[in-house]
């Protein structure tokens, strides 16, 4: 598809030379976003154009990018790190500013791209799950000490279930596109676990769970990886960066990494939790975050990872009832197919979730 002003918003960013060449990156399920080259030996870029209908006010979204990442920059140099290599550099226009805004009302930023580094859509191996998990430890062990109430909510109650839920309950009751009876079982599996939504919730407010700078989008295809050591170099997409808890990043993860098959497998025999991935992960998340979680968090996490998995299944199901309006699909009833997907997984972990406990329990703190 045909994405206009692509070439103007290349010209307005302060890159080391004009644009050569545009690659279309098709893995996002929101943002446009383009890999730029600008010559031999230069730098290359990257130019996202925001989804507004997502994120209506950007430069709320911009503002706590640079926040962070200025953050994370301090922290990584003090440990004498490659901040140009370990955190993401936003690459301002030349009149100075975080965003381009083109003749159709459009937003456009730009950041710095990072070499030698790949990313994977899938953790192929344990190790690599290991490595990722590390990678999102030290994102959260960085900005432990960051002011998180100073952050806007760029998509409120984001990971909020108890309102994803209520979200989830309109677009059944609506049934805008009369989908809701094709997929009745799973409706009524998904509301059935309505009163498990709020755990979260609940931990926050009784400050059992910290308010933190959370992510919010730990899939693995959001760590960049060194291409020769395999080690987790920069956590990317940040639009969702926000207060939260940290169950929320582990649990996403897990639903999206622990799972044996992908998030669109429409073979649902193939989809299970791997409860050894489960526990590679969290040794490898918990173990670099030290200090930067609690006991009452670590036995929070199996919720952590029930939750996100219901929640990103009501989000599927429910943008099928409306008529897939927010995510980007590839075919009709992607959504369908996702989240039946993720309901099947939530099927299996309510097997599991004693296995689960039991794993989390072996890195409690005496
Ligand atoms: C969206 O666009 P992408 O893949 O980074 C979504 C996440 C979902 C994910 C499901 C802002 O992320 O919350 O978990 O799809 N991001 C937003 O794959 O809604
Ligand atoms: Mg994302």
């Amino acid at each position: 598809m045909e994405v206009k002003y692509l070439d103007m918003a290349g010209a307005a960013f302060d890159f080391a030379a004009p644009p050569v060449k545009f690659k279309r990156c098709d893995t996002g399920l929101i943002s446009d976003t383009f890999f730029i080259e600008c010559g031999e030996g230069r730098p290359g870029y990257i130019l996202q154009k925001i989804n507004t209908e997502i994120f209506p006010e950007p430069h709320k979204l911009m503002s706590n990018i640079k926040g962070v990442c200025s953050h994370i920059a301090k922290k990584v140099e003090a440990a004498g790190g490659d901040p140009l290599r370990e955190v993401r550099t936003v690459i301002s226009t030349k009149d100075g500013e975080d965003y381009f805004v083109d003749p159709d009302g459009c937003y456009w930023r730009a950041f710095l791209e990072i070499s030698n580094v790949k990313s994977y859509d899938y953790p192929e191996t344990p190790e690599l799950f290991y490595k990722s998990a590390v990678a999102f430890g030290k994102f959260a062990r960085h900005l432990a000490d960051y002011p998180a109430e100073t952050l806007y909510e760029t998509i409120p109650d984001f990971h909020n279930s108890v309102s994803r839920m209520e979200q989830f309950k309109k677009a059944v009751s609506e049934d805008k596109l009369g989908r809701a009876a094709e997929m009745k079982e799973e409706i009524e599996f998904a509301l059935s676990k309505e009163p498990l939504c709020s755990f979260i919730q609940k931990g926050l407010s009784d400050g059992r769970f910290r308010l933190c700078v959370t992510h919010n989008d730990t899939k693995i295809n959001n760590v960049l990886m060194d291409k020769t050591t395999g080690d987790g170099v920069c956590i990317i997409d940040l639009d969702i960066v926000m207060p939260g808890s940290i169950l929320y990043d582990f649990g996403d993860a897990i639903r999206f990494g622990a799972s044996t098959a992908l998030e669109d497998e429409t073979d649902l025999s193939k989809v299970a939790l791997d409860l050894s991935m489960f526990e590679t992960f969290t040794e490898g998340f918990v173990g670099e975050l030290s200090d930067s979680i609690t006991n009452d968090e670590i036995l929070g996490l199996p919720m952590g990872a029930y939750l996100m998995t219901l929640e990103t299944g009501i989000r599927f199901l429910g943008d099928y009832l409306n008529g897939d309006v927010y995510y980007h699909t590839r075919y009709p009833g992607h959504n369908r197919d996702r989240a039946r997907n993720q309901l099947a997984l939530l099927h299996d972990m309510d097997k599991k979730m004693e296995d689960m406990q039991n794993i989390v329990k072996k890195f409690i703190r005496t």
